[in-house]
Order: C-alpha cells, then sequence, then structure tokens
C-alpha cells in the first residue's frame, strides 16, 4: 500500500561533537569533562560520577580526542550528506569551543566561526540544521570550581553560552535543542552533567542530583526566552532518552511500577514541556528533605517559556518489574530493568523493539501535545569491510526499516506531527558508552579503529544508498 507520508518532513543525521570533531584542544577549545572520561574497565566509574577523573591510571586512550576529525574533514563529511539526500544535520556545539573555561565574558571567534563554517556548509546544500547546544560535555574548570551544575550559578553561564550562539547565528538555525538527554543526569550523572557524587554519603545525593536538575531545567527556561526574544522564528526542544517502560506481567504490582518508572522517566520533559513540576516530584522532595532551591521567580519561568516541540532518542523499549529477584535483568544501557523475553537483542544486548518507538510516540504525545523530533535512533554493530571494499551492512538497514515503517505508521494512523528523523552516527564516531569505535552506528564508514589506527578514510556502507532511496522517495522505500 503506498504511504500518504507528509512532504516536507526532515529526513536527517545525527552526531555530537565530542564524539567526532577531535581537535579537543585545538582553536582555543578548553577541556570538558567527556574529555576526562577514559577508554577502557574505568570509563562507566566515571561516567557514573563514582571515580573522580583524577584517579583514572595515566596511559589510558582517549579516541573522542581525535575521534573522526571532523574538525578538519567537515567539508568532505557535509558533501557526503549531501549526496545521501540529508534534507537535515543534528550536530552539538561544544561549550568549550566558545567559552573554553565557561567563565570568559566574551566568546572565543574561533570556536564560533569553525561552526558557521559547518551552518554555512549545510545551507549551500539545503541542509537544515539541528543544534544541540549542550551534548554532555561540561568545560573542566567548571565543573573544578563549581562542581558542575550541583551550583546554581552554572545557568546564567549556560545562559551566557547559549546567548553567544543565538546571537551569531540567527536567521541561520532554526532549530535548537537544550540538553542531549537531560534525563541522563540522572542515570551516568558524570557523562550527562560533569557531576561526581564520590565525595557524597548515599542520602545526600538525591539532594545534589535534583538541585542539578533543576538548575539545568532552569537554564532551558531561560535560553528558550532568550530564543524567542533574539530570534522569534527559532524553536527550542527539549531531550529525552525515551523508550517506554512495559510491565513485565499483568501482575498490578508490575503495571505499576511500569507506570512509576514511566513517570520518573516523564520528570524533565514534564518541567520542560508542562512548565511546572509534577505534582509526585513535589511530595518527593518534601518527604526525602529534598530543597532545589525554588524560588517564586523560578516558578514563573518555568510557566512562561515552555518548549516548542519535544525531540528524543530512541534505541529500545524497557521493562519494569517489582521484583527482578527471578528473572535476567536487562543491562543493555544506562537503565534498569527486566529482559523482555520477546525481543530479539543487539551485540551489546539493546532490545530491538520498532513497535515499540510507535508506542513511545503515543505515550509523548498523548502527554504533551507538542510536535516531536526523533533525533537518535540507530543499530550499534561490528562492521566487515569486504576484500573489494564494500560493508554490508544488511542488519543496520532492517534496524532502521522497521524503525521508519513503525513511526510512519504513528504519522499516518495516529496522526502524530512529526518534524524529523535523524539517526545516531550517520558517520561512524566514538560511542559513548565503550569510548570505541567499533561499535558503528554509521552508514558512512571511516576508518579509525580502537587502537587509535586507520588513516580516517570515508567510505560508503550498503546502508549509505538504501537510506538515500528512502530519502528520494519519501519513505517509499523503506
Ligand atoms: C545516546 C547518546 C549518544 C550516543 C548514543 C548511542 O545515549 O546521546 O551520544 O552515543 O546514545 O550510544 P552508544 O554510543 O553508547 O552506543
Amino acid at each position: 500500500m503506498a504511504r500518504k507520508f507528509p512532504e516536507g518532513f526532515l529526513w536527517g543525521g545525527a552526531t555530537a561533537a565530542n564524539q567526532l570533531e577531535g581537535g579537543y584542544l585545538e582553536g582555543g577549545k578548553g577541556l570538558t569533562s567527556v574529555d576526562l572520561i577514559p577508554h577502557g574497565e574505568q570509563r562507566f566509574q566515571v561516567a557514573l560520577g563514582e571515580l573522580h577523573y583524577s584517579e583514572v591510571k595515566e596511559g589510558s586512550f582517549f579516541p573522542s580526542h581525535e575521534a573522526i576529525d571532523f574538525y578538519t574533514h567537515y567539508k568532505e563529511d557535509i558533501a557526503l550528506f549531501a549526496e545521501m539526500g540529508l534534507k537535515s544535520y543534528r550536530f552539538s556545539m561544544a561549550w568549550s569551543r566558545i567559552f573554553p573555561t565557561g567563565f570568559e565574558t566574551e566568546p572565543n571567534e574561533e570556536g564560533l566561526q569553525f561552526y558557521e563554517n559547518v551552518i554555512d556548509e549545510l545551507l549551500k546544500y539545503g541542509i537544515e540544521p539541528v543544534v544541540t547546544i549542550n551534548h554532555f560535555d561540561v568545560p573542566k574548570t567548571l565543573i573544578d570550581e563549581y562542581g558542575s551544575w550541583r551550583d546554581r550559578r552554572m545557568v546564567d553561564l549556560f545562559v551566557n553560552y547559549a546567548s553567544a550562539l543565538f546571537n551569531r547565528f540567527k536567521g541561520k538555525v532554526k532549530y535548537w535543542i537544550s540538553f542531549n538527554e537531560i534525563n541522563m543526569l540522572l542515570h551516568l550523572p558524570f557523562m550527562g552533567a560533569g557531576i561526581y557524587l564520590g565525595d557524597l554519603k548515599e542520602e545526600e545525593r538525591n539532594q545534589v542530583l535534583y538541585s542539578a536538575a533543576h538548575h539545568e531545567l532552569l537554564a532551558s527556561a531561560k535560553i528558550t526566552k532568550v530564543l524567542h526574544e533574539i530570534d522569534p522564528d527559532a524553536k527550542m526542544g527539549s531531550m529525552l532518552a525515551a523508550g517506554e517502560y512495559y510491565p513485565y506481567s499483568a501482575n498490578p504490582q508490575d503495571v505499576w511500577e511500569a507506570n512509576l518508572d514511566n513517570r520518573d522517566n516523564f520528570f524533565f520533559i514534564d518541567v520542560q514541556a508542562g512548565g511546572e513540576y509534577p505534582e509526585w516530584a513535589k511530595i518527593k522532595f518534601e518527604e526525602e528533605g529534598i530543597d532545589i532551591g525554588i524560588t517564586e521567580e523560578d516558578k514563573e519561568i518555568l510557566r512562561d517559556n515552555t518548549v516548542d516541540y519535544i525531540t528524543f532518542s530512541y534505541y529500545a523499549s524497557r521493562v519494569s518489574k517489582a521484583d527482578l529477584s527471578d528473572v535476567e535483568v536487562d543491562s543493555g544501557n544506562a537503565f534498569q530493568g527486566a529482559k523482555n523475553p520477546y525481543l530479539e537483542v543487539s551485540e551489546w544486548g539493546w532490545a530491538i523493539d520498532p513497535l515499540g518507538l510507535r508506542t513511545t510516540m503515543n505515550g509523548l504525545w498523548d502527554r504533551y501535545r507538542k510536535p516531536l523530533f526523533i533525533v537518535e535512533n540507530g543499530l550499534g554493530a561490528k562492521d566487515t569491510v569486504e576484500a573489494d571494499g564494500s560493508i554490508n551492512d544488511d542488519y543496520r538497514i532492517n534496524y532502521l526499516k522497521a524503525h521508519i515503517n513503525a513511526f510512519m505508521d504513528a504519522v499516518e494512523q495516529d496522526g502524530i506531527p512529526l518534524i524529523g528523523y535523524t539517526p545516531w552516527g550517520i558517520i561512524d564516531l566514538v560511542s559513548a558508552s565503550t569510548g570505541e569505535m567499533s561499535k558503528r552506528y554509521g552508514l558512512i564508514y571511516v576508518d579509525r579503529q580502537d587502537d587509535g589506527s586507520g588513516d580516517l578514510s570515508r567510505s560508503k556502507k550498503k546502508s549509505f544508498d538504501w537510506y538515500k532511496e528512502v530519502i528520494e522517495t519519501n519513505g517509499q522505500a523503506a
């Protein structure tokens, strides 16, 4: 049956500065949190905020320092995106390229110029830039001086940073996203928000985490206000690491557990899209003695500056069970739950659930009634380069195809407004969870290996031509 998919859909691809650019000290850039997370076995402990970065043993390899060197290859890469037919490209700007320590009053011109070059190159090909203002990178100086987002003074520094971007790129960038996967702050505090917890007692942690959450939420509302003042045509989006929680069984305890997990996951977006803290959270803060330091003025700012659209990443659905002791636990990503017996998993144990994307979209739409934008989705896999140079990633095509069909159903049959789709790692880049290159998502292969070898040459995978056709046919070929 022919699809009736709306024209003007933003088919695209997504990346993030710290996993792509390299040039980690080029152009005046300062060090950031993600530059300090080692490759190897200590990675998870640092990302969790349990191990301080200064305790990392020397000599750890940091692939993210060079990544795929988009910093010097951006023209070549954008030409490939254009050849693929991308209508949009989501990327992030590194805070410390613009404000190397975070404390400067004037932005670093070289950093702004780099991103302007990227944007101009995209616009040259008619590719819509979708910019994440903060994708997991906090300037190191702010971590050392303020303990990162624990401190309310971060809010104004972030507003300065975002304002510098809005002033410079006004009229060129229409779609902005505040914090990537803002809910990661609670799951991987250091990777998500530069927060170290190792110095705290268990009972002190929620005080720090929820205050930090409030600071990010306030910053996000404030920059939404500034953006609308500077560029009334531009739009601000929130960004959630999404994925519906299913009850493990029809046991009401499991159903309730799923309700709790979903509600926790929506916490940040309830504030960003709804303009106030949910009642259950206010009760929780009260009962646990958590004081996030919210003022009457904060409440007004949150209420008056909600987001224009909701973006999210979707890799997998999740499963809630009241008692996890008698089942296999899903260790696929940062979200703990029961393993879903009905689903296949990726090589890294992430459940593959295309229909779950449609369910997740319905959940977000029913709750917020704001347009959605899928800004991350994809399959991490090991690719093999054949003797003739070809890379036959049918597994990736199958994954993307199934997810594309699921969101097209959500648009056509559920009536959900969807702005676009930017699959993750449109070009191979460093994996956030492993810190390695070998977990690849790209439709473009990059010759860079875990040990740092490789000539950085780019080549097209089989999925490249397939996605090109999907875009050309506005989804009919999927
Ligand atoms: C999301 C992040 C990305 C990205 C992706 C894939 O959580 O926003 O930065 O890396 O997950 O995860 P991974 O690279 O760990 O496979």
